[in-house]
């Protein structure tokens, strides 16, 4: 057979797609398995080889599964709302939704040409409003419980994309789409209440399979810390400052106090305050500041005392100075902190710099109890923020409330969802905090739906996290105008068995995704309290110089390209075989080209293949090791070693004179999840008429697993005077012991005192008398 993988690939694309190879089964006899790969973002540059790489794993291991007997739910849909489409959109001038749809119909050619299995019958896009009716419907849900709310808190505000952010969108204090430095921008805004279920995100985390790794940078992002709030009086004063502690043991070397500069406090004791104008001038200067700047190691810390007025430390009762410093931030803890400098290094530091009083004490975990007892009140802190969700952008979901000078908030009816993303003039953001929703009054303008007055839309909409927060769940269910999900179906399919994706998702989509399904189940929406049962993470593809494939370096190399070159079973071929699946790893053209050489080599070996031949004992114990080791591997992720499987095994059988059909049906069907195309035709060529992703993956017969069996030469004093055979990993132990029983090798001994035993495992033992 001359491997053409042009030919073979249309054809059988063809033949899976008429035969609705790929649409899911129901699970009625069959155990379902619901198999996810994280959704596509459909840029303007379409499928890039990261995609590939995870793409094609997901894939291979859904059609294991397929082949394994279970009802496979292997879905895609689109991740399409946000500022990157509206980005694309503007830079290029067409409306996003176009740019979306042209970019859509893109990606969806190349994963078909690519053969991922999806069953496309199933396909979702988050920016269709029969979609994001129910992301609407579950904002609703949520403001009705008091979980999404209106806050007036400054927020993180990015310059040059012109919008709100969520803490999650931020890297180190810059916006994660542009770079630019966020600002702190006092505004209306929603907010999600997340940190409702922060201890349960925490908690739910353990029984999860999911990478350690992943599970450590969640916790990291809910940040957990247990400790006290203690009460510091202000002396001549009612008021009192409360700090919040993680070391109540060292209340008692507590010298100073210190407020982050936007504590309330310090508008509070204005009147108090002596030198309140440089206080005021320390403060404004801060709020210029990136929390980054403010709070990095090695940074030289500021600060001011507040002049005139006294804490009182309720251990020691002595008066210490009150500061200002920006070191303490102004939404962690209480705001304020008790400064230990003999125990703290921030607080050293700053003690050092404007010489304040340092006092050892002792510590230990019993005065720690013992202080928390009488001073204050114990407290367990998190670090996750409320998630601010409207952003001041056109691309997203409307917000669907209406705002009424009598009723205040109103939510839009159930019966009037979806609120539909109207058509805008310019969709361009400004400045002014509104998003460019604000200018369409015959829009914005609208009844009040509980008392029929004067209303307004509201005119912010939601972040990108929206929909790939419940994505999920709508695959089990796509086409439902009643509900987001079937309750029945929803049994059937969930959890997702295996999610598979990105490890930039673990503390955004994540999070999100997690907080969004416990809050559906504590409606009843679903039946599970997590989303997620296994989670694997894909390591970067990176480009043949090691560094990140992108335009700026021009090392960029196109799916599209090497499947045209080379096929889209080479290209699948290498992808899983280029490194441990969770590893970064660099892509070489070279090796696409080494598995088409692999493809072609295979179908040389086809032509050995005789109906009526028996196997050699050799080629059978292969072929059952092989199933073993490609279904071990395929199981657990390790693509790569699983294709140097199948390698060894090709080399065996080229070197046969000829093959028989029933183990060459056998590596066929090895092949399949990996190279479809290509196993298909094998399959085909055999004789079979059905396709080979409805044939049931081989079984192995354990009796082939036994290990081979070497011969042992015996010798006596350097003579040989026996042999025997054994398994070939037999212990040092297991041969001398056998040797040592053996008949013809004990009357070459005849009783004479043994001085040494020299064993060479697999090959002589040489005993010396
Ligand atoms: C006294 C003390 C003594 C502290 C000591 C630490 C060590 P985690 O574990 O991250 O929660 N802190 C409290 N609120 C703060 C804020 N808004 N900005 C900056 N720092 C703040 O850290 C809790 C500790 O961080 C608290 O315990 C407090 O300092 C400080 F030897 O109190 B500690
Ligand atoms: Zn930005």
């Amino acid at each position: 057979m001359k491997y053409n993988p042009k030919t073979i690939e249309e054809k059988w694309q063809k033949f899976w797609q008429e035969n609705k190879i790929d649409l899911t089964q129901e699970p009625g006899e069959k155990i379902k398995y619901y198999s996810l790969d994280m959704f596509s973002y459909p840029s303007g540059e379409g499928l890039h080889m990261g995609h590939a790489r995870i793409y094609t794993a997901s894939d291979v291991f859904a059609r294991y599964k397929k082949m394994n007997n279970f009802a496979v739910l292997h879905p895609t849909g689109w991740d399409a709302f946000g500022l990157p489409a509206e980005q694309y959109a503007i830079k290029n001038k067409i409306h996003p939704r176009i740019a979306v749809e042209k970019n859509t119909a893109r990606f969806k050619e190349q994963m078909k040409s690519l053969a991922f299995s999806y069953d496309w019958e199933r396909e979702i896009n988050t920016t269709d409003p029969k979609f994001y009716k129910w992301t609407q419907w579950t904002f609703i849900k949520m403001f009705e419980r008091g979980l999404a709310f209106e806050s007036n808190e400054p927020i993180n505000w990015c310059p040059t994309c012109k919008t709100g952010l969520a803490n999650e969108d931020l890297e180190n204090g810059r916006c994660e789409r542009c770079g630019s430095i966020v600002e702190k921008r006092p505004m209306r805004q929603w907010v999600l209440r997340i940190t409702d279920y922060a201890e349960a995100l925490l908690s739910d985390l353990e029984p999860l399979h999911w990478a350690e790794s992943a599970k450590e940078g969640q916790r990291n992002w809910i940040g957990k810390s247990e400790g006290a709030e203690i009460n510091f009086a202000i002396k001549d004063s009612t008021e009192k400052i409360t700090v919040f502690t993680t070391r109540a043991d060292t209340l008692f070397g507590a010298t100073y106090v210190v407020l982050a500069p936007e504590h309330e406090f310090i508008h509070k004791l204005e009147d108090k305050i002596q030198n309140i104008s440089e206080v005021k001038a320390y403060v404004e200067a801060a709020a210029k500041k990136t929390e980054i700047d403010r709070t990095a190691e090695g940074k030289e810390k500021t600060g001011v005392e507040l002049k005139g007025i006294m804490a009182i430390n309720p251990g020691t009762n002595e008066e210490i100075p009150i500061w200002v410093a920006d070191y303490v931030l102004g939404d962690y803890g209480t705001g304020a902190v008790m400064a230990v400098p003999t125990h703290d290094e921030r607080d050293f530091e700053f003690a050092e710099k404007y010489h304040l009083p340092q006092k050892d004490v002792e510590v230990s975990e019993s005065i720690k109890e013992e202080n928390i007892k009488k001073f204050g009140q114990p407290k367990t802190r998190y670090k996750l923020r409320d998630w601010v969700f409207s952003r001041q952008r056109y691309w997203g979901e409307p917000i669907p409330i209406i705002h009424c000078e009598k009723c205040g908030s109103v939510p839009v009816p159930e019966k009037d969802l979806p609120v539909v993303l109207p058509e805008v003039e310019s969709y361009e953001p400004n400045d002014s905090g509104e998003s460019p929703l604000a200018n369409i009054s015959e829009w914005v303008n609208v009844e009040c739906p509980k008392c029929g007055g004067k209303g307004k839309r509201e005119t912010n909409t939601m972040p990108q996290w929206a929909g790939s927060s419940w994505y999920y769940l709508r695959y089990i269910d796509p086409n439902n105008g009643q509900a987001l999900v079937d309750p029945v179906k929803e049994k059937q399919w969930m959890n997702v068995d295996m999610y598979i994706g990105g490890n930039e998702h673990i503390t955004r989509h994540l999070i999100y995704a997690r907080f969004w399904h416990k809050f559906l189940y504590d409606i009843g929406v679903v039946s599970t309290i997590e989303p997620f049962k296994e989670l694997k993470t894909v390591g970067l593809i990176l480009a043949s110089d090691g560094k990140k494939m992108s335009k700026r370096w021009g090392n960029v190399v196109n799916p599209d390209e090497m499947v045209n070159k080379y096929g889209t079973d080479a290209l699948r071929i290498y992808m899983m075989f280029i490194g441990p699946f969770a590893q970064p790893a660099a892509f070489l053209e070279n090796g696409v080209a080494a598995a088409k050489s692999f493809l072609n080599r295979i179908g040389l070996i086809a032509e050995k293949v005789q109906e009526n031949v028996k196997s050699s004992p050799e080629i059978t114990a292969l072929i059952h090791q092989t199933i073993k080791k490609v279904g071990d591997d395929l199981h657990n992720f390790r693509f790569n070693t699983a294709v140097s499987a199948l390698m060894i095994c090709a080399n065996a059988l080229s070197d046969e004179e000829e093959i028989s059909k029933e183990v060459f049906e056998k590596f066929a069907q090895l092949l399949a999840p990996i190279a479809p195309h290509m196993a298909e035709e094998l399959w085909n060529e055999l004789g079979n008429k059905d396709s080979i992703f409805s044939s049931t993956w081989p079984r192995y017969e354990e009796k082939y697993l036994i290990n081979q069996v070497v011969t042992i030469a015996v010798q006596v004093n350097g003579r040989m005077r026996d042999t025997f055979e054994i398994a070939h990993d037999a212990s040092e132990e297991i041969i001398k012991h056998t040797a040592l029983n053996r008949p013809s090798t004990k009357k070459w001994i005849d009783g004479q005192e043994i001085k040494k035993i020299i064993v060479v495992k697999g090959k002589i033992i040489n005993i010396v008398i």
